[in-house]
């Protein structure tokens, strides 16, 4: 029942990689990075605790007989995974108004308001799904795990994001070394449902389509100092708008610290800076203000070499091709 994850090579990669055209096609990338699954990584919290692994496995055959289209799959939460939620929702609820940026105070407060979001119940992909499409047309659909950079970047050119649903082992709640509904819900979700936020997020998708291996590697270094790591100015202090500090506490605190570097955000400089995914960075990209980062990414998606370039039809929920030799 193992999806492995696979480079996969065909003919088609002579005359460019393949790309989704429409969004049904989203349903073929679904290519997963085992880099940090609980049954083959030993350092996994949750690989020596056979129920997680059986809750992880149910779980992801959610997601692999998930095609676009259907309703979203719901999922009963167990009493521990809810008190695991609890335990970082207060957590981080408790820094937010001083450690994240405006945008995302206020879309999180809409959601707690509209969207079941609040430390007592792990709120479901349906409904937020329906919340974000009429505030930015972005939709979930449900993934099992770390997918790979190019199919993950591919699904936000339709305005899709995939979202895991399962939550990390109880005894690290605090951490995980894979995305969760904790990194997915805190972080990512608040910032989709920002309309600045979700336009730019689609346009490193569009750069993505088509692109060569290295400029996938650049985008999704870029994306990693921007939307999971990224920090901006505001009113004079420095703010977080990254998923991945703000859904962990210990990353969030230190980032906001005077201990890291601060580099003032270039793109071409975090497209090609190394990075850390087993523990804190060491370097952070600071930008002027929140529209900056996303002015600047959009100067560097644009700059992109490919042989065609793409719009996407809202009507149809597909992609037109221009320019094709
Ligand atoms: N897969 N499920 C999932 N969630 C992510 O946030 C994610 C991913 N794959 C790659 C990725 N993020 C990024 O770090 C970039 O490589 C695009
Ligand atoms: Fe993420």
């Amino acid at each position: 029942l193992k999806r492995v994850a696979d480079d996969v090579r065909t003919i088609a990669e002579e005359k460019g990689h393949w790309f989704p055209r429409k969004i049904g096609d989203l349903d073929k990338c679904n290519h997963l990075i085992t880099k940090y699954d609980p049954d083959l990584d030993e350092d996994h919290p949750g690989y020596s605790d056979a129920e997680y692994r059986r809750r992880r496995a149910f779980i992801a055959e959610l997601a692999f007989n998930y095609k676009q289209g259907d309703a979203l799959p719901k999922v009963d939460y167990t009493h521990e995974e809810v008190a695991t939620w609890r335990q970082v929702y207060q957590t981080l609820r408790g820094i937010y108004p001083t450690h994240a940026c405006r945008q995302y105070l206020e879309t999180l407060q809409l959601l707690e308001k509209d969207c079941g979001y609040g430390e007592d119940s792990i709120p479901q992909l349906r409904a937020i799904s329906t919340f974000l499409k009429e505030r930015t047309g972005f939709q979930l659909r449900p993934v099992a795990g770390l997918l790979s950079a190019r199919d993950f970047l591919a699904s936000l050119a339709f305005r899709v994001f995939q979202c895991t649903q399962h939550i990390r082992h109880s005894s690290t709640p605090m951490h995980s070394p894979e995305p969760d509904c904790c990194h997915e819900l805190l972080g990512h979700i608040p910032m989709l449902a920002n309309k600045e936020f979700a336009q730019f997020s689609q346009e490193i998708g569009l750069a993505s389509l088509g692109a060569s291996d290295e400029d996938i590697e650049r985008l999704s270094t870029l994306y990693w100092f921007t939307v999971e790591f990224g920090l901006c100015k505001q009113d004079g202090t420095v703010k977080a708008y990254g998923a991945g500090l703000l859904s962990s506490y210990g990353e969030l605190m230190y980032a906001l610290s005077n201990e890291p570097e601060y580099k003032p955000f270039k793109a071409e400089e975090a497209a090609v800076q190394p990075y850390q995914d087993q523990t804190y960075q060491p370097v952070y990209f600071v930008s002027e203000s929140f529209e900056d980062a996303k002015a600047t990414l959009r100067r560097y998606s644009l700059t992109i070499q490919k042989a065609f370039s793409v719009r996407y039809d809202p009507f149809t929920c597909s992609m037109e091709v221009l320019d094709q030799p």
